[in-house]
């Protein structure tokens, strides 16, 4: 179980260390009804801080790892508009990559421009949606360049933020827009090889609460109809109504499905990806995936961004409890439980499920990371200070 804990990837966001800035040579500041509230000091400034920084965070998350990472960290001397990046402009990603043994997943940004106002790919307006189109196209060629260059199949996640603050009269014209988009975008790079689609819904973003383009039923509608082997549904925990669980979700996605991508973060109260925190959901999930056999077809990526704590400490954190949950979903009696619920025994059931809770999981969880020597306990936490003393605090 240790090792198949150990062999499940993790894509390590890398917009927790800058605040979900990114490294564009333009003014403006993050848009797309999402927020990141705080000003601890120490952000990453640069591409060189950020690696860093995610360096520093690795030394204490075990098992597989790749980085996730959105177009709008691209490296290039003069600024380079969303619908004219390359491959090139990450060329110093993928040799970190490849230097450091991780695989890299990508993001088309379409978010924080000037051009995604009103906006992007649901636009009526054809310069920008073509606009925002050409950006989905060469993202999907980098995830590709990502793939050959690493070997590590590369997951892009497709989000756009598209909505309104009240709600339009017309709902459908924008989803068509919004259709015809995805589709133009996956027409043009239908030779592309190595790369997974999520495609990312949303019930609302913060300046568009009553409508969003890429609601739950659009995207999950897309992405039936497309009936594609690399088309899929990305589940973020944060974006449905509050009552809603995606652990109830995915025995009932995988019905459909071979493959999803999960974005894991911690709604509190809203979509206010707080770090992910090692509590009933998130066990939920991976003991749900565990028991629908699904674990090694999930993708699983975390998202969340935290400007009011130690933005290194924030990763270790949330990347850890999502590594926790994974190992305690590994260890249930699935077999046992399985048995007596076929057998019809509900009172065995309930009573198996409920003694598994308390189990001394720590013991198992110090076993494994001592193992990987990534730090016992919090055997972390001095170090990160050390590192936000030496390093971060003087940025
Ligand atoms: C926003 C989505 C999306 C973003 C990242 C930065 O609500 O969850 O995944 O968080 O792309
Ligand atoms: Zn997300």
């Amino acid at each position: 179980m240790i090792e198949i804990c150990d062999s499940t990837p993790i894509s390590m966001h890398c917009w927790q260390g800058d605040d979900v800035a990114g490294f564009e040579k333009k003014e403006g500041g993050l848009t797309g009804g999402i927020q990141t509230t705080g000003n601890y000091p120490g952000a990453a400034r640069n591409p060189e801080e950020l690696r860093a920084d995610i360096e520093k965070a690795m030394e204490f998350i075990p098992g597989e790892l790749k980085v996730n990472l959105h177009a709008s960290y691209l490296e290039a001397d003069t600024f380079v508009d969303r619908n004219e990046i390359e491959p090139k402009h990450f060329e110093n990603w993928v040799k970190w990559a490849n230097e450091k043994g991780v695989g890299l997943d990508f993001n088309p940004t379409y978010f924080s421009h000037p051009k995604s106002e009103k906006a992007t790919l649901s636009s009526s307006d054809e310069n920008i949606r073509k606009f925002w189109v050409e950006h989905g196209i060469r993202s999907r060629r980098i995830g590709e360049y990502f793939y050959k260059s690493t070997g590590k199949v590369c997951v892009i996640n497709h989000w756009t933020p598209d909505g309104d603050k009240e709600f339009p009269i017309d709902t459908i014209t924008p989803r068509l827009q919004l259709k015809k988009s995805y589709d133009e975008v996956f027409e043009a790079t239908k030779d592309v090889v190595g790369v997974m689609d999520g495609i990312e819904s949303k019930v609302f973003g913060i300046g568009a609460e009553s409508f969003t383009a890429g609601s739950h039923e659009f995207c999950m509608g897309y992405v039936m109809k497309a009936n594609s082997d690399h088309i899929i549904m990305t589940l973020d925990t944060g974006h449905y109504h509050p009552t809603e669980v995606v652990s109830a979700k995915l025995g009932a996605v995988y019905a459909f499905s071979d493959h999803v991508l999960l974005h894991v973060s911690r709604p509190v109260r809203w979509d206010s990806d707080h770090v992910v925190a090692y509590d009933d959901e998130t066990k939920a999930i991976m003991d749900e995936l565990v028991r629908l056999g699904k674990l090694q077809d999930t993708y699983i990526a975390t998202d969340f961004f935290d400007a009011s704590i130690n933005r290194v400490a924030a990763w270790v954190i949330g990347m850890r409890n999502t590594r926790k949950a994974i190992l305690n979903a590994l260890l249930q009696p699935v077999d046992m439980m399985k048995k007596l619920e076929a057998d019809g025994d509900v009172s065995g059931r309930l009573a198996v499920s409920q003694e598994f809770k308390a189990s001394p999981f720590s013991l198992v969880w110090d076993y494994y990371c001592a193992k990987n020597n990534k730090g016992v306990g919090l055997e972390w936490l001095d170090k990160v200070r050390e590192y936000e003393k030496d390093v971060l605090l003087k940025r």
